[in-house]
């Protein structure tokens, strides 16, 4: 193109730009480009983009890692006692220091504050369930809670005869006793960490830790069926008007798919069939469908660890295996959330994850504790009834009992995987006691964690049903196990029970070193002697069980709640400033049931959730919902 030379025009470039006008256009751009920066690294929520552009992924932590945000995880694993905390925040309030600064551990989770309301309806996409607002999921399915209750075969709260027969038994001043721990361990949360997931007693403040990618409230959430059970009244109130207002699903951090599941899930479920209120049900199906992202793997079997961030697949950074008892924990709870939603999806994936299960090769019949989520192959042969295996089998025999003794694939499952345990790690120690022994590709370690404790339960439950010649073989074992459980109790100073103990040098069921004496007021031993209870009326469930009640009282319980302890072996033992949810969900309610008649939440129309979580068993003969196919 021609340019005609007009006169005073000075062409200074390519663009037809004067010198001044040059380094006013280049002043602006670098004006915007450190603007840009700024924003980048000023402003609150730019953490996500500091990511995407400045750092690499983070590093994906080992096996050790999801086995400890499942709780299930060996001595060493288990977290020190927090430092002296700050000074407390006021009841309700949140932790300043908690927002400022997301506590993440070496290779842990992280931990985000809600962001909005939009992260929940988005984070169901991908799993054919529409996005819907906040409020209205979950309602257009009617739930017929009338006619559930009416296929009930016992009151929930059982007849009550007892009380007013017995008014001062012995039995009542002891289950009154159990009440009042748990009158006293929620006022003291309530008081000092209300809303938070777990009080810390001695610092006086609460605790979130990073299992649960944001979600607050475990001990609200864990609490509400024990409180309704032991007719707390105006403190289930209290824990019910929590969840209306101030429990919300709108986070976005990364959480423990199991813990999620057993503790939240599982106890709005059993709130909601306790008291058929809505709100339990409809934030259930919510947060079910906050977890389905972590099914999106090659074979459908989860990963460990589920991010809650708007439009994630759910691949966290936890390491590459997921673990039995965590994928293998999950059936009970989704069938429930299909019974009801309505929604198959739930149900579609516990399903997966059994046909997974039920295909493989096991060596000698035996499940090992880790599995590629992408190959579906073992990762390592280490076979556990204790942590990273437990909750698997308990859950084989419930989806069972839960089916309305339908489901035979279950059933068959069990026994089997039963069979196989007996023949490769039952062992009797020379001093004649019975135990449970884990498995490492054939070699045995002579020890039981506390965690494999609650499989002196689980067989006495899964007695009933075996072949007509196994029964008393299985209620015999149920006992033995059971036995030796109590002897890790008496065999201590404070007649609390280590975290594992072993059988060798002469030396049996007690811990070997340190770091395994501790007791962070686990229920599991507890739970073994309601079951037996139940089973057998032998009295002496009922005087072990009153041996732990009074052990908590000396040793565990402080001025604002209770506390795990770092020495069993010890008389001045230390506490670990930790009031676990558990121990509301599980020991309290346990403990509560021993001193109960049979009827207070009978056997015969529930099934507990691995977190003591009470779920029914289907006695409906014509749901086509969640029991439709096996
Ligand atoms: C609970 O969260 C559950 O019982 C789980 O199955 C194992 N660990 C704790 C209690 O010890």
């Amino acid at each position: 193109m021609l340019m005609r030379k007009v006169p005073g025009f000075v062409p200074a470039s390519p663009w037809g730009l004067r010198l001044p006008q040059k380094f006013l256009f280049l002043l602006f751009l670098s004006g915007l480009v450190t603007l840009c920066f700024g924003a980048l690294f000023l402003l609150p929520h730019s953490s996500r983009l500091k990511r995407l552009f400045l750092a690499p992924r983070t590093q994906q932590p080992g096996l050790e890692v999801v086995a400890e945000i499942a709780g299930h995880a060996p001595a060493r694993q288990q977290e020190p006692p927090p430092n002296p905390a700050p000074a407390a925040p006021a009841p309700g309030e949140d932790d300043p220091s908690s927002r400022a600064s997301p506590r993440r551990r070496k290779g842990g989770l992280r931990r985000t504050r809600p962001t909005g309301p939009r992260e929940e309806a988005t984070a169901a996409r991908g799993n054919s369930i529409p996005a819907s607002r906040p409020g209205d999921e979950g309602v257009s399915f009617h739930f017929d809670f009338n006619a559930f209750r009416s296929r009930l075969r016992h009151p929930v709260l059982g007849m009550r005869a007892d009380e007013s027969q017995e008014p001062q038994s012995r039995v009542r001043a002891q289950r009154e006793k159990v009440k009042e721990m748990m009158r006293f361990a929620w006022q003291s949360y309530k008081r000092y960490a209300m809303g938070k997931n777990e009080l810390r007693p001695l610092t006086k403040d609460g605790y979130e830790g990073n299992m649960f990618g944001g979600l607050s409230g475990a001990t609200v959430i864990d609490s509400l069926d024990t409180l309704y059970l032991m007719e707390l009244k105006e403190e289930f109130q209290e824990a019910k008007a929590w969840v209306e207002e101030s429990f919300h699903l709108n986070v976005s951090g990364e959480a423990s798919l199991f813990e999620v599941n057993i503790r939240y899930i599982g106890g709005l479920l059993s709130a909601f069939y306790l008291t058929g209120e809505e709100v339990f049900r409809i934030k259930a199906i919510r947060l079910g469908e906050k977890l389905l992202p972590a099914f999106n793997t090659p074979t459908g079997i989860p990963k460990g660890v589920v991010s809650f961030k708007s439009g994630s697949w759910g691949w966290a950074t936890a390491g590459s295996s997921s673990i039995l008892a965590e994928f293998g924990s999950l059936h009970l709870e989704f069938l429930h959330l299909t019974e009801l939603s309505g929604n198959q999806v739930f149900a579609e994936k516990v399903r997966n994850i059994r046909k997974v299960l039920r295909k493989i090769e096991k060596p000698f019949g035996l499940y090992p504790n880790f599995l590629s989520p992408v190959s579906g192959n073992w990762v390592q042969h280490h076979v556990s009834v204790g942590g990273l295996g437990d909750s698997f089998y308990e859950y084989l025999i419930k989806s069972w009992l839960m089916s309305g003794k339908t489901d035979m694939e279950a059933k068959n499952m069990y026994y089997e995987a039963l069979e196989a345990i007996e023949t490769y790690l039952l062992n009797v120690s020379p001093g004649g006691l019975t135990y449970i022994a884990e498995w490492r590709g054939g070699i045995l370690d002579h020890k039981m964690g506390h965690l494999a404790c609650f499989s002196g339960g689980m067989i006495a439950l899964g007695a009933e049903d075996a072949k007509e010649e196994k029964r008393a073989h299985y209620r015999e074992l149920a006992a033995q196990i059971t036995k030796t459980c109590h002897e890790s109790y008496a065999r201590s100073d404070t007649k609390l029970g280590p975290e594992a103990f072993w059988f060798n040098s002469g030396r049996e069921a007690v811990a070997t070193q340190l770091s395994e004496s501790y007791y962070i007021l686990r229920p599991e031993v507890v739970e073994s002697y309601m079951y037996l209870w139940r089973q057998t009326h032998n009295p002496i469930y009922r005087e072990w069980g009153w041996e732990v009640v009074l052990a908590l009282e000396k040793y565990c319980r402080t001025e604002a709640g209770f506390s795990g302890i770092q020495d069993v072996y010890s008389s001045t033992p230390s506490h670990d400033n930790k009031q676990q949810s558990f121990f509301l969900a599980e020991t309290l309610k346990y403990l509560y049931l021993l001193f109960s008649e049979d009827d207070l939440l009978s056997l015969e129309d529930w099934v507990f959730n691995t977190e003591a979580h009470p779920l029914p068993v289907n006695h409906s003969d014509s749901s086509g919902r969640a029991w439709g196919r096996h």
